[in-house]
């Protein structure tokens, strides 16, 4: 169907989950509706106090400008503008723009009768943001456990972090994750040159699945399907954002020490533990 008698059957009114028919309207190419509203809302409040923060210095350069959060002493407590309270309420516009996307992406699949799997797929990003700035520092007891907004100050923080724990790649959790996200690069290099192997080919005309099936099972004598292939790539992806959230969790709140320790009840096991 051509974009345009696409857009005439399916831009209609209906699927909002909240303000009924109020905001459901598209601008120009986007759809508003009542959390597009508020995902402007937090989206320009929250740049606007970025601007704010850099505005009280000492820097303008983009590379350095930085939005600390509370000191740790401060614990959870709400603070005034420059000594947090900026990051504080910066922290909210944010986490008020996440979910005002992902519910505006869910309005969106319930106006076209999809799945919800895209807006599912991005709650887990929010969740790992959610986990970084706001639930580990709360598990924490402080605020000043966050990481601060920043290009350069968010790196730093990223390295101290690590180092806290020793080396952080003996985080068991961490290991997982970082082969994940290693996974889903093998994965997505699999599937989008097996797609542009088979509908750009040297021949004339474009290939079917069924190439690409007998692709690789030529090859490793098994596909996982041009369907599953896809659910492959999903599970993977989501996987590794929640076991990033994950190993930053358990740091820090029910591991305390260096991570390699960790690995000391492998060298406790009976079978040596006394030689
Ligand atoms: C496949 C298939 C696709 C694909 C890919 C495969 C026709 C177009 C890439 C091959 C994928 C396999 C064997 C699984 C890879 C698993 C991991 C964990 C990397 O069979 O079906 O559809 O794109």
């Amino acid at each position: 169907m051509a974009l345009l008698s696409f857009e005439k059957k399916y831009r209609v009114r209906g699927g909002t989950l909240i303000g009924g028919s109020l905001f459901d309207f598209w601008v120009g190419p986007f759809y508003v509706g009542f959390f597009g509203v508020t995902a402007f809302f937090f989206a320009a409040l929250g740049t606007a106090l970025i601007f704010v923060g850099a505005a009280i210095g000492p820097t303008w350069n983009p590379w350095l400008i930085s939005i600390y959060p509370p000191k740790v002493e401060a614990g959870l407590a709400f603070m005034p503008m420059n000594e947090g309270g900026l990051w504080q309420i910066i922290t909210i516009c944010a986490l008020g723009a996440f979910c005002s996307w992902a519910l505006r992406q869910v309005e969106i699949c319930r106006k076209l009768g999809m799945g919800l799997h895209v807006p599912v797929a991005f709650s887990f990003a929010i969740l790992a943001f959610a986990t970084l700035n706001v639930i580990r520092p709360i598990l924490m007891g402080a605020w000043g456990h966050a990481f601060p907004y920043g290009i350069w100050t968010h790196l730093d923080w990223v390295s101290n972090v690590g180092y806290t724990y020793g080396n952080f790649h003996y985080n068991p959790a961490h290991m997982i994750a970082v082969s994940l996200f290693f996974t889903t690069t093998l994965a997505l290099a699999l599937h989008g040159s097996l797609i542009l192997s088979a509908t750009n080919p040297s021949a004339d005309e474009v290939r079917t699945p069924d190439h690409e099936d007998t692709y690789f099972r030529d090859f490793i004598g098994y596909s996982v399907g041009t369907l599953g292939i896809h659910r492959v790539g999903l599970l993977l992806a989501l996987n590794a954002g929640l076991w990033s959230a994950i190993c930053i969790v358990i740091s820090g709140t029910i591991w305390t020490d260096a991570w390699v320790v960790w690995w000391d009840w492998w060298l406790d096991l009976p079978f040596w533990a006394d030689l």
